[in-house]
């Protein structure tokens, strides 16, 4: 399809006329939006249709990536830019008198997911359709996403994220795809021509609708499929035949019930809690996910012996880890494979990503909760626990070990062992924290099958993250190294000759300031808070989390805030000290946190002696739309998780593309990036993992006596309870005292001397816009497309 300007203007005049019967420029900026966005979803259907149209002939192998979690962000523009459409758009734009910007705001925005995880799939989405693999997403299509943050009085308080309301455009309903999910009942065993079969009675059906997301390559034509399934009661329409009042009240709320599956996501991203709903929904879109998949490969004469040739399932961390067992049950009891066989092609399909080593995250239920709700695929990963155990058994002879890995013990699913014992593949997704699951999370496993371990190094797409959110970088990369990094991000190495090229440096510096302009604009808009330019954009921005540390952050601000009052001669270069983050709903401890930042922000911000030197801000709501705002114009990126609890991080990758430099521990992919720019391009600091686990070992971490030999910070500490902030911060202190986990106080003052050092070297702008080049030249490395031409190589298979 030839896509002119002229055509472009033709079709909006034709949609216009047949959704709104109107002339477009007669229509409201809402349904302009809507009316533009329609047209550039008609220009990627033809390919969406052809992709799926090859896909059918079943030439190329397929790749499935489930997941609980899609965090999108609006797709209008990403949209744009993957079809080749930017300047087209611009140019028509132009011609009517409208703006892109604008329009973005009316573009829904998919928040469905917590964080990292979420987003990565997001990413991994993206990169798949951009080099050519068939990749499609398999998730939940959430009526409301990740819960809209607001803060008031400096806490947060959670709204609904309605982000359907206005409807979605780029979504497709597939009703005639739609798939049966049984749920309850009981299962009786009948022999029948020497097969087992399963007969299940007394079960709720729920129908699952799938609503397909087109997700567009860049370039290449490629238009690949995300598919998100919405829970209906069966036969949505009610059987007026039956109707009475008592019936219909009584459907009412079964119609409720079903729904209520793919009504909202889970809030929480680091604490399982064992909510019978989120078992419903895992079960609910793997098997939906993989019903679909069977009976369209069954479709075109694929026999199970060949599913593994055909198509490969990524389970993204545990939450879709039933697939292992529901796989078997559609092979055994659907396609009558016998056991051993559906086994074998099972772990040759699945491959599993483990995305955390925190405790409190591994998902685990309990049998009567799991037997209850899904009896059939219970009765299977009872059998697939019992054969593995005896495996282990016939091994070392001894049962200590045999419990270590089951599957289940003391009448609980380990959801990431049965991950691991049905898949082939099992990554970590950072060089440390592959290391960490093979040494000492997953050890035994390691053990029984090191071949299965790799690791995948997360990554991000510079499409969204650098040529979306950042223009005028991108321009100026085209204009001295040429266009071609834009195919493939490693070129962006071709950068680092510049980087003592005093004009080119100064022209970078120039952007930066103009993406900090447009922070400081949109800082002012969202909170009231006046920020100064030319003070370092010092930024942390992720989940609320005690591992996180952004209480250290904080304290280092309540610190300086101290010196400053104190000391006539204190001078440093102004620093803006900027948060944003959502905390779990249940999350005290967090939330807390949060009250902090904001009521130290406050007195800091008010004072003329502190806030010449230091402000802070704390921009509520985080989402993928105020990062790709945030991110651009920050100078210096926080990633200062204790070490070994941050599996990889992502931000940090999307700061150093954009020209941040980064304070960070030796922590997840922080690792590699030190690796990759060299340590004096880098600012890292505090205790390593391994010196970590040694004071854990030895136990001699006593905060209390730490305390005694840092008097100032001791003070700092004392000010969480001595009323300073206003409120009762006395269970951060408590934290603080006993114990804490996250070694804040332990890492504090190399944390200091390394703010100091960065306020030395920011002086010499210099160097400072020198190391800055140094990292983006090197940031094509972390790009998501490196990582998924692994995940394809070495986990699916395919070579692209
Ligand atoms: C079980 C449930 C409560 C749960 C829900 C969400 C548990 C965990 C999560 C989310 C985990 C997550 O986002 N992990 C992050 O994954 C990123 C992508 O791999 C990593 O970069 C990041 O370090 C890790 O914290």
């Amino acid at each position: 399809m030839n896509i002119t300007k002229q055509k472009i203007l033709s079709d909006l005049k034709k949609v216009a006329m047949i959704m709104f019967t109107k002339e477009f420029i007669d229509t409201s900026k809402e349904d302009q939006y809507e009316i533009f966005a329609t047209v550039i979803k008609g220009y990627l259907s033809e390919n969406w249709l052809k992709k799926n149209e090859n896909y059918r002939i079943g030439k190329e192998k397929q790749v499935y990536y489930f997941s609980l979690e899609f965090l999108l962000g609006k797709m209008m523009c990403t949209n744009i830019i993957n079809l080749g459409l930017e300047d087209l758009c611009m140019e028509v734009m132009d011609e009517l008198g409208l703006d892109l910007d604008e329009f973005e705001k009316y573009d829904a925005e998919p928040g469905l997911g917590n964080g990292g995880l979420g987003r990565l799939a997001a990413c991994f989405l993206d990169s798949m359709a951009s080099i050519g693999i068939p990749g499609h997403g398999c998730g939940i299509r959430y009526d409301y996403g990740l819960f809209e943050q607001k803060i008031v009085n400096g806490e947060q308080i959670e709204g609904p994220d309605n982000w359907l309301k206005n409807g979605f455009v780029w979504e497709t309903k597939k009703s005639h795809e739609s798939q049966r999910i049984k749920f309850y009942g009981e299962i009786t065993l009948k022999e029948t021509e020497g097969y087992l079969t399963p007969i299940h009675t007394g079960y709720e059906t729920i129908l699952a609708v799938p609503y397909d997301i087109p997700v567009v390559g860049y370039n290449n034509k490629v238009v690949n499929n995300l598919r998100l399934w919405k829970a209906q009661i069966q036969g949505n329409d009610f059987d007026f035949n039956s109707f009475n009042y008592g019936t219909f009240s009584e459907l009412d709320e079964q119609k409720r019930k079903a729904e209520a599956i793919s009504k909202l996501l889970y809030p929480d991203d680091a604490t399982e809690s064992g909510r019978l709903l989120r078992l419903k929904q895992e079960y609910f879109f793997v098997s939906a996910g993989l019903q679909s998949i069977v009976s369209y490969n069954s479709k075109k004469g694929i026999r199970p012996s060949k599913f593994p040739e055909t198509f490969n399932i990524q389970i993204n961390d545990t939450h879709p880890a039933l697939c292992i067992a529901e796989f078997m049950r559609i092979l055994i009891d659907e396609k009558k494979v016998y056991w051993d066989e559906a086994w074998e092609i099972t772990k040759k399909v699945m491959s599993y990503t483990n995305h955390t080593i925190l405790t409190e995250a591994m998902e685990k239920w309990e049998i009567d909760k799991v037997q209850k709700l899904i009896p059939r695929v219970y009765m299977i990963i009872e059998e697939i626990n019992r054969r593995f155990c005896n495996k282990v058994y016939q091994k070392y002879d001894d049962w200590d070990r045999v419990m270590e890995v089951a599957i289940i013990k003391d009448r609980v699913i380990n959801m990431a062992h049965l991950a691991i014992v049905g898949s082939h593949s099992i990554n970590g997704v950072s060089k440390l924290h592959t290391e960490i699951l093979t040494k000492k999370i997953f050890k035994n496993f390691y053990e029984l099958y090191p071949e299965r371990f790799n690791n995948k190094t997360n990554g991000i797409t510079h499409r969204r993250w650098l040529l979306k959110s950042n223009k005028a970088l991108t321009t100026l990369i085209d204009d001295v190294i040429g266009y071609s990094w834009k195919d493939d991000p490693n070129l962006l190495e071709k950068l680092a000759e510049f980087s003592q090229d005093r004009s080119f440096c100064k022209k970078i510096e120039g952007i930066k300031l103009e993406n900090k302009k447009k922070l400081a604009k949109f800082i002012w808009e969202e909170t009231g808070i006046e920020v100064d330019v030319n003070s370092i954009f010092d930024t942390h921005v992720k989940r609320m989390h005690g591992y996180k540390r952004q209480l250290m952050n904080i304290l280092h601000i309540i610190y300086l805030y101290r010196e400053i009052l104190e000391d006539k001669d204190f001078t440093m270069h102004p620093k803006t000290f900027i948060f944003s983050a959502k905390a779990a709903p249940g999350y005290y401890l967090a939330k807390r946190i949060i009250k902090l930042i904001n009521s130290v922000g406050n007195l800091v911000n008010d004072d003329e002696r502190v806030n010449k030197f230091i402000r802070v801000v704390f921009i509520p709501n985080y989402s993928v739309s105020k990062a790709q705002i945030i991110i651009p114009g920050s100078d210096l990126s926080e990633q200062i998780s204790t070490a070994g609890m941050e599996a990889s991080g992502t931000s940090n990758m999307k700061f150093m593309m954009n020209g941040a430099l980064t304070i960070g521990t030796l922590d997840g992919a922080n690792v590699e990036m030190k690796e990759a720019v060299g340590e004096e391009n880098i600012f890292i600091f505090g205790l390593e993992y391994k010196e970590l686990k040694e004071i854990r070992k030895k136990q001699s971490y006593d905060p209390i006596k730490f305390l005694e030999t840092n008097p100032k910070l001791k003070t700092v500490v004392e000010m969480l309870r001595d009323g300073t902030f206003g409120g009762d911060f006395s269970s951060i202190y408590s934290h603080l005292i006993d114990g804490d986990r996250y070694f804040v106080l332990k890492d504090f003052n190399t944390y200091l001397e390394t703010h100091r050092k960065i306020d030395k070297i920011y002086r010499d702008r210099d160097k400072w816009n020198s190391m800055v080049v140094k990292n983006i030249a090197k940031s094509g490395y972390f790009s998501s497309d490196n990582t998924i031409r692994k995940y394809a190589k070495e986990i699916w298979g395919i070579d692209n």
